[in-house]
């Protein structure tokens, strides 16, 4: 059996979580158009017969403002510790950065391969990428303790466009050895934590730009009965104007984000679900450990 892990890396908002969910072929971790979607490590797993790949989603790489993003980017340094690879996500549609050329010319000083992936090619003409291609072409060549990028991969995921072929690419990175999650597994992650996910999620999607960092979400009780789930969950912001801008007018938002939310937890359950949202106010949560604990970015747990 062939067994490996490959760490999915780069800025928020390049498509990582898409591009795992692209190669596991299954919604595992969350998309939004808004940064800092992901907080946490996420694994998603793909078994086949011979082989086993698990590869690590991770939080963008930002500057922390908060006790929550010093938990994101401790995510990110450990995501890469003991992988066999490392792909890094570019977007297409943006400028390449030089913090970006340099997080790459850093990952080649480690002891994993480095593939670097060009995503969203749907939203441009090849003429776009062709100076991102030069601006890394000595990256391709080895000097001295610095190796060399592997490969160099333009892919969309919204149309599929090479996924394959990465995956064929990433799967010649595996070693020799055993399975690491039983082979019906596709992510590390618990059904409450997807859940929570989920409803993250919703309301990042039909929420201002403001409020979504601000928002955590987690689960009060879930109870199965006659076949139905019966959940309880709050969602913890960090304003009472938040909380009113939440709920929307005569709750019409809180509705809307239930809703949208319920549709995927059916679908993740396989069962009939009933989800009560209950909206509070916990000033700067973002800041007290407790908190954190409680939703779950516990960094003992997680990292
Ligand atoms: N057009 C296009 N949009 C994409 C592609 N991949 C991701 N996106 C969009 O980019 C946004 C950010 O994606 P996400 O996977 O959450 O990025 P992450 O922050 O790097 O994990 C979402 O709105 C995605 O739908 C792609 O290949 N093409
Ligand atoms: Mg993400």
């Amino acid at each position: 059996m062939l067994s490996g892990f490959i760490a999915i890396l780069g800025k928020p908002n390049v498509g990582k979580s898409s591009l795992m969910n692209a190669l596991v072929g299954e919604k595992i971790s969350i998309v939004t158009p808004k940064a800092q979607t992901t907080r946490d490590k996420i694994l998603g797993i793909v078994t086949d017969d011979d082989s086993q790949m698990v590869f690590v989603d991770t939080p963008g790489v930002h500057k922390p403002q908060s006790k929550l993003g010093d938990y994101m980017n401790a995510c990110v340094s450990t995501a890469t510790d003991g992988v066999d690879a490392v792909v890094i996500v570019l977007d297409a549609s943006k400028r390449l950065t030089d913090s970006e050329i340099s997080f790459i010319e850093k990952n080649l000083m480690r002891s994993s391969s480095v593939y670097v992936v060009i995503n969203k090619t749907d939203l441009v003409s090849y003429e776009k990428i062709y100076p991102m291609l030069s601006q890394l072409a000595y990256l391709t060549r080895e000097e001295g303790k610095r190796a060399a990028i592997k490969e160099i991969i333009p892919t969309s995921c919204r149309t599929g466009y090479n996924i394959d072929v990465l995956k064929t690419y990433l799967k010649g990175e595996l070693v020799e050895g055993d399975c690491y999650f039983d082979p019906d597994e596709i992510t590390d992650k618990s059904e409450r934590y997807m859940i929570c996910e989920i409803i993250r999620e919703k309301a990042l999607l039909f929420l201002q730009d403001e409020i979504p960092h601000g928002i955590g979400v987690y689960i009060q009780t879930m109870v199965y009965e006659d076949g139905l789930a019966n959940i309880d969950v709050d969602i913890i912001c960090e304003k009472e104007s938040h909380k009113s801008i939440i709920i929307g007018e005569k709750g019409s938002k809180l509705k809307t984000i239930g809703e949208r939310a319920r549709a995927d937890i059916e679908k993740l359950l396989g069962c009939k679900v009933y989800i009560k949202l209950f909206v509070k106010v916990r000033a700067d949560w973002r800041n007290k450990g407790n908190v954190l604990r409680d939703i779950g970015y516990d960094p003992k747990k997680n990292l």
